[in-house]
């Protein structure tokens, strides 16, 4: 019998929005994939030593290897350029050396910064305690949404100077990144952008494409189970 299962194996959770950039940017590029679940918050001792940072996601390439080290990558930004060496079409990283810089830059600034005020700052004091059946931070969400997040909605609103992407005149691995970080607010709070019309309108542009929405559901269906409504944090 053929093997049918894809060479391709998201280790992690939809819920996860570095999960989520690395399945978009399969979509993107039409890659089968699929997304094996692990709670990274108590990971199987396997996992442990692929990941050496205790993070998802994890990429396994099974024609490489089927278990062990080998076929594994560690860390979003990683396996997305391994992806688009492995399946260059259509390209998601800039030919231009500028605009490669730009969208190497927008990617670790949003894997960064905007994680650490979206992720840490509003995703996780709401739906880690909602999931626990507590009651959320939302003084915690509240100071992330309206004091820590604006001077980094400056920053995007600015680089981005109300062009449709990021860098170079085509999509790239910066919007797919901004966008499914940025998501991670959208999970369990309401996302208003009107102080920033660029960033607002790339943001409702880049959440139509399949390759934002249907991780997205994926992960929204699982939150909505512990938190029906989103809450408003303004
Ligand atoms: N730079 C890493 C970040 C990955 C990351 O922080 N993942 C989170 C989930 S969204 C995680 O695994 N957290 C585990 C923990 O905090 O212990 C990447 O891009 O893959």
């Amino acid at each position: 019998m053929t093997d049918t299962r894809p060479d391709l194996v998201i280790y992690g959770s939809p819920i996860s929005p570095f999960v989520r950039k690395v399945a978009g940017v399969c979509i993107a590029k039409d890659v089968p994939y699929e997304v094996e679940a692990i709670n990274v918050f108590d990971p199987p001792a396997w996992f442990r030593d692929i990941s050496p940072m205790k993070r998802i996601p994890v990429l396994r390439d099974r024609s490489v290897a089927e278990e062990g080290l080998a076929g594994t990558i560690a860390d979003s930004s990683a396996i997305c350029a391994m992806i688009e060496k492995k399946h260059p079409a259509p390209a998601l990283y800039p030919d231009d050396p500028m605009a490669l810089g730009e969208a190497l830059f927008i990617e670790e600034y949003a894997d960064t910064a905007l994680a650490m005020a979206g992720g840490l700052g509003i995703f996780r004091p709401i739906f880690f305690a909602v999931s626990k059946g507590e009651e959320p931070d939302l003084d915690k969400a509240r100071q992330a949404w309206n004091v820590q997040l604006p001077p980094i909605f400056d920053v995007l609103e600015a680089r981005l100077g109300g062009a449709a992407f990021f860098a170079g005149e085509a999509l790239s691995i910066a919007d797919i990144t901004v966008t499914a970080v940025l998501m991670q607010v959208s999970l369990v709070a309401e996302t208003p952008l009107a102080t920033w019309p660029g960033l607002a309108a790339h943001f409702e542009a880049m959440k139509a494409l399949p390759l934002i929405a249907q991780p997205y559901a994926a992960a929204e269906k699982l939150v909505r189970r512990a938190l029906p409504t989103p809450f408003d944090l303004t």
